[in-house]
Parts: C-alpha cells; structure tokens; sequence
C-alpha cells in the first residue's frame, strides 16, 4: 500500500457529519483512512464505500479481527465486500485464524495488516511477550503488513528485525499516547494518527504539525 505523506487518519469519530468534515480538511494531505468500531458501529458499515466514493482514499478497516477461523472469514468477507483496502487482524489467536483473513484478502485483492504488539500500556503485560513470535508467524505465513507500536520504538525495532526491511509497519501511538512522527518514521513506513487530529481546531495544521516532529 502506498500511503501519501506516510501519514493514516484513524477517524474514530461517532457521526458521518463530523467524519466528512474532517475528511474535507484533510483530504490534499491525507489519502488513506482507518476506520474502526467506533464509527463502523456508530453509523454502519456503508461508511466504507461513502468515504471511498465522497474523496477516494484507501480504507484501512480497524477491526482487530480475532475468533476462529470460520467466523474470521466471515468478518473479513463481509469488510472486503464493502470495498476496504485493508483489514487488520490479531496474531495472538493463532495461524488459523489468522490465514482465514489472509485467504480472505488474496481472494479480494487486498491487505491483511497483522496486529503485533500493541501501543498501549496494557499491552506490556500479555500481548508483549508473545509479540515477537506473532512477527515471526507473519513472516512464516507470508505476511507484508504489520502493525507496531509508535510508543515503544525499541520493541518497534524488534518487530522491524523480525519482518524485514521489506515488510510495511504502519505504526499507532503518535500524538496522543506520546510518540513522535519523526522518530517513528525511521523505522516505520507510516504513522497512525487520531485525536491529535480529529480533535484539533485545525486539523490541516495538525497533520502539517505531526509530520514535523
Ligand atoms: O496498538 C494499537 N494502538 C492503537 O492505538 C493498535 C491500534 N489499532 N490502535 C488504534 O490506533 C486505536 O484504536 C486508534 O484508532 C488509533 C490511535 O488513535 P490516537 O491515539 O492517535 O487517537
């Protein structure tokens, strides 16, 4: 996926009207949206095929998909059917649930992003201890796509390590939880960026901000 400035809106807002208004900001600077439950559940999932038709971004769906298989292959068809151009699903379920994703994606034509270590500080507990072997089953299945933590680069390194410099990190965890774009940038191939942006006065400037520090 090519992601202009290396920079994704997460656009976790509740309402298409605030959604749009956003989007409208940022639209020269941004091309590629995440979108996650809280808008997909707040308005439908129709909000895919609205933002890609109303500005022509790539959708990255949030959905941090992680059940067994056959309901995985549910969820991501159903994503897949609406036009997304990314799905992101949990590694710690393990392969199967992870390849009925993966399937999913190749029939489509799309990315599957495969979630390592999360960027929160809850994540240190459970998830951080299995995150590397999570890279490593990536690698092993074949995977392009990660997402890893804007807030720990060392560990962001590590997972870096493990999938090679090939492989496309998209990174949460700038602005808001207290990573910096900059620095994230030298590892990562592109930023994740929510509140520092939606919930800014001038969100335009809030990108051209972020992609400077
Ligand atoms: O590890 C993760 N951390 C994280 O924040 C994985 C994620 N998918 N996210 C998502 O990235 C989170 O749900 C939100 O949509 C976005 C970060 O938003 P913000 O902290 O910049 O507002």
């Amino acid at each position: 996926m090519i992601v202009k400035n290396n920079i994704i809106l997460a656009l976790d807002v509740m309402t298409m009207d605030e959604a749009i208004n956003i989007c409208e900001k940022v639209s020269k600077q941004i091309d590629t949206i995440k979108i996650g439950y809280p808008l997909t559940l707040a308005v439908g999932t129709n909000c895919i095929e609205q933002l890609k038709d109303q500005f022509g971004f790539k959708i990255i769906c949030d959905y941090k998909v992680a059940d067994i298989g056959p309901t995985n292959d549910k969820i991501a068809d159903i994503t897949f059917s609406h036009g997304a151009d990314g799905l992101i699903c949990h590694g710690f379920v393990g392969k199967d649930s992870v390849e009925a994703c993966l399937n999913k994606a190749k029939e489509y034509g799309k990315d599957l992003f495969l979630l390592t270590e999360m960027s929160h500080p809850g994540a240190k507990k459970f998830l951080q201890p299995v995150a590397d072997d999570i890279a490593k089953m990536g690698v092993e299945m074949g995977i392009n796509n990660y997402v890893a933590p804007a807030t720990r680069l060392d560990r962001l390194q590590d997972i870096r390590n493990i999938v090679g410099k090939d492989a496309f990190i998209i990174s949460p965890g700038v602005g808001a939880q207290g990573g910096s774009a900059k620095e994230t940038l030298k590892i990562s191939d592109a930023v994740i960026v929510g509140r520092s942006i939606y919930q800014s006065n001038n969100p335009e400037e809030a990108v051209k901000n972020i992609l400077n520090k």
